[in-house]
């Protein structure tokens, strides 16, 4: 027995060659000449998977036996990426896996692109949580990531004449390696019904839910292994079926078809993930998903204390539950309910159990982070959830009432229900009240919550506010994704930094080295040529890789401005028209970005980004020193490639707007240089960075709320300025449209008339600055110097870091070290 663990778990480079091949002859079933690129991939992930196994058991195990306080981070999303290449560098085993793989004659490269992406996530958030549980992990926390098993992920974005199309991201379709099916631990979830009081043996009331539907969860895991260490951690993510033991006759009178009708929409409930940014309203299955992963997670626990013999009363002790936003929130009264009405513990100390097990982490200032459901729709789902947060609103604000005597104004804008109106259940009041602690992702979006999105409550509990700015795993965005400078890093500081990138300061020293210097400029060139070779494949335009690369990859969002970076290029190419031999820095303008599917504004800029590129990159004046690069499907897989290539990267939110951004770091990390707004993380980032080593323009929050205030008129900005009236007048002429002036009308329309996010007001200050970043490049010195020093000061901004915070500040959990069991 301990012959064959050890044999599967081999790290040695022979049992991974004979791992390899038995796998591929006895999990994908074919022989080298049959086989795909993609039966290759799985062989080799199947390989991998072998020697996770060992790892994953024996944390299980430690857990287990130590009984460990453990992190419970519920997410609806987790933007995982591939996991392929990441298993294999936090195993210590990439280059040996590479060299196995080529001396069968494969390319390690093209087979870990053979892996479909879990893109269960929108943007940020998603892949916030992902950065976290590799952190977690990494660091030897007892953590458990619980989310949704979406069939199709986000959708897969292709581009035609220009507009965005959505394809479904059937991600699953030749399998996932990586899961195992956890059957033995399903559970059943109740939706709709009525409830019922009764009377229990001890003659107390109690309440009873009679559930019009139940669906079962099967836990879905994978494992998530730490950097260098035994801790493999799980993700454990739910899929909704239909039970079989479910009566359908009994609802469908022998209706064979209704039948097989009920199971469809039980399994609806996991089958897509909702893009953001879309209407909430009327969105039940929205809500159904919600409560489907959020009583599947927390019925888990509740096992798992049983198994441990850990008595429920101790809930919190053994679990700090995070809320990822406020998609899990219903998880308040979804425990209590379970305290109560299962548990049969007393109100008071199932209350005293949930508050102190709760956390609530908040991602945005904009109006969706106000998610409140109908309350119709709300009774309609979830009956009994309603009671409970009727009761749990009945006593809250019996003690505002107390501390704030008289002030209704204040009494409704902290009640859980909205009454102005048609009703609503408000999600964010619900996880505030519910949690012992509610934080923001970067120093500024923390004192907006404070001061205006959750200021009623900050005034009533400030001791639970604090900050916690986010991060991202080395890891994935420089180990993996840049494997150039992560050698030419670990050649000149060994390889600690790999878990503390604090000692990337250690670079600083070098900065005077000229060979070290040229070294640096060498990998960018590099990662720049291999961009270029990419993007000239996928969309046929040439890139000339000494060009700067100025790029934006984001979510596409009004507040998020890609539109003012196409101003921008219209007025460098307008300069090029009216002096067509006028000296300019080449420079290579690259997008990527998804717009949620029925917003039609963040649809349009995408077109205007392609239109622009279409004129622009064929227009002979130009002479190549403009191109325009929109790629299709942003993606984590794609971000590994572009963000090492970057010269520039683009954080040019309206001031206040942002949350934080994880986007800034991976490029600063990646030795990009910023041009942002005093928004979110980028404050910090140019604190840490030094001003003379970040490029910021345009209004800080408190200047554009006066300009809000004042009444802002954005005619008279567009009146002021001759160059941004040129540009808005070429665009609205349809010059991008072939001459077809009502394409962009709506777009002009907005920013003439109401601006609602200050493009206009902060064009000349942007182009300014662009000039200035312009000047810099052209000492190709000083810029190497000031990239250096931009990645040599990003360590505070490792997901590490924060997670760190996260335990000692708000989980008071501990590592716990794992011992491989043999
Ligand atoms: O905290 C992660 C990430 C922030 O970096 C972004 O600034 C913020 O926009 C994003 N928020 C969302 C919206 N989700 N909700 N609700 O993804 O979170």
């Amino acid at each position: 027995e301990r012959r064959g663990i050890s044999e599967r778990a081999s790290l040695d480079k022979r049992a991974l060659r004979r791992s390899f091949l038995d796998n591929l002859l006895y999990v994908q079933g074919k022989f080298p000449r049959l086989a795909t690129k993609n039966d290759y991939y799985l062989a080799l992930a199947h390989t991998v998977r072998d020697r996770l196994m060992q790892r994953w058991i024996s944390t299980a195990a430690a857990y287990t036996t130590q009984c460990s306080r453990t992190v419970c981070y519920l997410s609806a999303e987790f933007l995982m990426g591939p996991h392929l290449g990441n298993n294999l560098i936090n195993l210590g085993i990439y280059d040996v896996a590479a060299e196995v793989v080529g001396e069968l004659g494969l390319d390690l490269e093209d087979l870990l692109y053979q892996e479909e992406e879990p893109g269960l996530g929108n943007g940020g958030l998603g892949r916030l949580a992902a950065c976290f549980i590799d952190s977690l992990a990494t660091l030897e926390v007892p953590a458990l990531g619980y989310g949704i098993r979406y069939e199709y992920g986000i959708f897969h974005q292709t581009l035609s004449d220009g507009w965005q199309v959505e394809k479904t991201d059937k991600w699953l379709r030749f399998g996932n390696p990586w899961e195992l099916a956890r059957p033995e631990w399903a559970v059943e979830i109740k939706f709709g019904g009525h409830t019922e009081q009764y009377t229990d043996e001890h003659q107390r009331l109690r309440v009873r839910w009679v559930a019009a539907r139940i669906v079962n969860g099967v836990p879905y895991d994978t494992p998530i292994l730490g950097y260098h260490v035994n801790t493999a951690n799980t993700l454990r993510l739910w899929k909704a079926e239909a039970p079989e033991s479910f009566d359908f006759g009994q609802f469908n009178r022998g209706d064979y078809a209704g039948a097989v009708t009920q199971k469809i929409v039980s399994e609806n409930l996991s089958k897509v993930l909702y893009p953001n940014d879309e209407q909430e309203a009327g969105k039940e299955l929205r809500l159904q998903q919600q409560f489907f992963f959020v009583s599947c997670s927390l019925q888990d626990m509740l096992r798992i204390l049983q198994i441990q013999r850990i008595p429920v009363e101790k809930f919190h002790e053994k679990f700090a539950v995070q809320l990822n936003d406020t998609h899990p929130s219903i998880g308040v009264a979804e425990l209590m309910r379970l305290l109560v009405d299962e548990q049969l513990l007393a109100w008071d100390t199932a209350w005293d159990i949930t508050c102190k097990s709760f956390g609530y982490t908040n991602h945005t200032l904009m109006p969706e982070a106000l998610e409140r459901w109908s309350l119709p729709l709300f009774q309609r789902v979830l009956p009994r959830h309603l009671e409970i947060i009727y009761e749990i609103n009945a006593r809250f604000l019996d003690q505002v009432r107390i501390r704030f005597f008289g002030d209704e104004a204040r009494i409704a804008r902290l009640s859980l229900i909205e009454e102005q109106g048609p009703r609503y259940v408000r999600m964010a009041n619900l996880a505030c009240v519910g949690s012992h602690a509610i934080n923001g992702v970067a120093d500024l979006h923390t004192e907006l919550l404070k001061q205006d999105v959750l200021k009623d409550f900050y005034e009533l509990c400030p001791e639970k506010f604090s900050n916690k700015t986010n991060g991202v795993t080395p890891r994935r965005w420089i180990v993996l994704a840049n494997p150039r400078l992560t050698s030419l890093i670990t050649e000149t500081l060994g390889d600690g930094w790999i878990r503390d990138l604090d000692l990337l300061r250690g670079l600083e020293s070098h900065i005077d080295d000229a060979a070290f210097v040229q070294r640096w400029q060498a990998v960018k060139r590099a990662n720049k040529a291999d961009l270029a070779t990419h993007i000239e494949r996928r969309l046929q335009i040439s890139i000339d890789p000494d060009s700067l690369f100025d790029v934006q990859v984001k979510r596409i969002h009004e507040y998020k401005r890609q539109h003012l970076a196409a101003l921008h290029i219209v007025a460098l190419y307008c300069r090029i028209k009216a002096n067509p031999n006028i000296e300019m820095v080449p420079r290579t303008f690259i997008f990527g970005g998804k717009a949620a599917p029925g917003y039609h504004m963040a649809k349009l800029m995408i077109k205007l980004i392609t239109a622009i590129g279409d004129v622009v990159n064929f227009d002979p004046d130009v002479r190549g020193r403009l191109k325009v690069a929109f790629l299709p499907n942003f993606s984590v897989t794609n971000g590994q490639r572009i963000y090492p290539a970057a010269d520039l990267s683009e954080q040019i939110s309206t001031a206040g707007k942002e949350a934080s951004g994880t986007g800034n770091m991976k490029f600063q990390m990646n030795g990009a240089l910023t041009i942002g707004t005093m928004d979110g993380a980028n404050i910090e980032i140019m604190e840490e960075v030094g001003k003379e080593n970040f490029f910021q323009f345009g209004l800080l929050t408190p200047e554009v709320y006066a300009w809000q205030a004042r009444g802002y008129r954005p005619q008279e900005c567009y009146e002021r300025s001759p160059a941004l009236r040129e540009v808005i007048d070429l665009i609205g002429s349809g010059y991008f449209a072939r001459g077809d002036s009502s394409v962009f009308k709506p777009l002009i329309d907005v920013l003439l008339r109401y601006d609602p996010y200050f493009l206009l007001a902060d064009f000349d200050s942007y182009v300014a600055c662009q000039d200035e970043v312009s000047a810099v490049y052209k000492d190709k010195h000083r810029w190497a110097r000031m990239a250096i020093l931009n990645s040599a000061r990003s360590g505070k901004f490792s997901s590490d870091r924060t997670i760190r915070q996260y335990c000692s500040e708000i989980w008071n959990v501990d590592k716990v070290p794992v011992r491989l069991l043999s």
